[in-house]
């Protein structure tokens, strides 16, 4: 199978287990999980739990006993974008091409979205010890709370925040993404790596190539952000790099912010010659997040 065909064969899967773990959208109160699935389906790339099983298939493990948690990591990052939404935060009208969930819910209903579906995240994540050893699963349980937690998005969320519209150095500015996105990205490889029983050495590796990959995610987003702003005001691509909030580009200028997703790519890459073709899927994976267009 190539590597479009499996991406869109385990979204899909991803997809129908998100539908069969969630409370249906008529039960009762309906207008909670009618609002839970509104962001859940609403078209994300599915990249944190596809990480989870590509991670797990790598080192052996089961993929189809890992999905509880891979939709686990989906819907921490689901109510992430929730919350980052909400007028307090981004106060964003748009998200995943659709209007946010406090536009169409309200605000107080979305607040409950975001605490719900974290909720819910580690209830799935705690019925995951009918399927491995318990030990394994309060060790992923730490993995994914302490990224989800003051030390992992949410760190990365307040630093961004006391940092908005003053000048960071790059310091800070990695502390923000390696917290805000980062995190997330880490923890579901070693989530996957962990449950498909990973050696410490295999682990180690996964462990930096979700970090390598995590930064060409993060670079290749910021760079996304010019090219799509600029595109819709009709200038060229990098005029107006000062302008920018503190992003890759806008501290190192658009030709080395591009080169540094490269090379986080390609050191991503050199992370997983121990695995051999069990990580072809994560190799084609970081060549697909520095060459997407959204
Ligand atoms: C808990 C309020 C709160 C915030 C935590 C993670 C986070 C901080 C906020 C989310 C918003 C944001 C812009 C995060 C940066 C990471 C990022 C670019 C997320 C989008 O990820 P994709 O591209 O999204 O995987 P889809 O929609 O495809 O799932």
């Amino acid at each position: 199978m190539n590597f479009a065909t499996e991406l869109k064969a385990w979204s899909k899967q991803v997809d129908d287990a998100l539908d069969l773990y969630l409370p249906k959208a008529e039960e009762y109160p309906a207008t909670i999980h009618e609002a839970m699935r509104y962001s859940v389906f609403a078209g994300g790339k599915r990249l944190r739990p596809v990480l989870v099983l590509a991670a797990t298939q790598a080192v052996g493990g089961d993929v189809a006993k890992v999905m509880p948690v891979a939709c686990a990591l989906e819907l921490i990052h689901t109510y992430s974008l929730v919350h980052d939404d909400l007028p307090a935060m981004d106060n964003d009208d748009f998200r995943r091409g659709r209007p946010t969930n406090h536009k169409v819910y309200g605000e107080a209903m979305a607040i409950l979205v975001g605490d719900a579906l974290l909720t819910h995240a580690f209830e799935l994540i705690a019925r995951s010890a009918e399927d491995y050893p318990a030990d394994k699963v309060n060790t992923v349980t730490l993995e994914i709370a302490w990224a989800a937690g003051s030390r992992g998005l949410i760190g990365g969320q307040v630093v961004d925040m006391l940092s908005e519209n003053k000048a960071i150095t790059g310091e800070v500015m990695e502390y923000i993404h390696r917290h805000k996105t980062g995190a997330l990205f880490r923890a579901a490889v070693r989530a996957g790596a962990i449950l498909g029983g990973a050696s410490e050495e295999e682990l180690s590796c996964l462990t930096r190539y979700s970090e390598q990959m995590g930064l060409a995610f993060q670079i290749k987003d910021d760079l996304l952000d010019i090219e799509g702003d600029e595109a819709k005001i009709g200038k060229p691509v990098g005029s107006d790099l000062k302008n920018q909030k503190c992003t890759y580009p806008s501290l190192y200028g658009l030709e080395q912010a591009r080169n540094m997703a490269q090379q986080a790519a390609e050191a991503a890459c050199a992370e997983l010659k121990i695995f051999g073709s069990r990580a072809e899927f994560l190799r084609s994976l970081v060549h697909f997040i520095i060459s997407r267009d959204h």
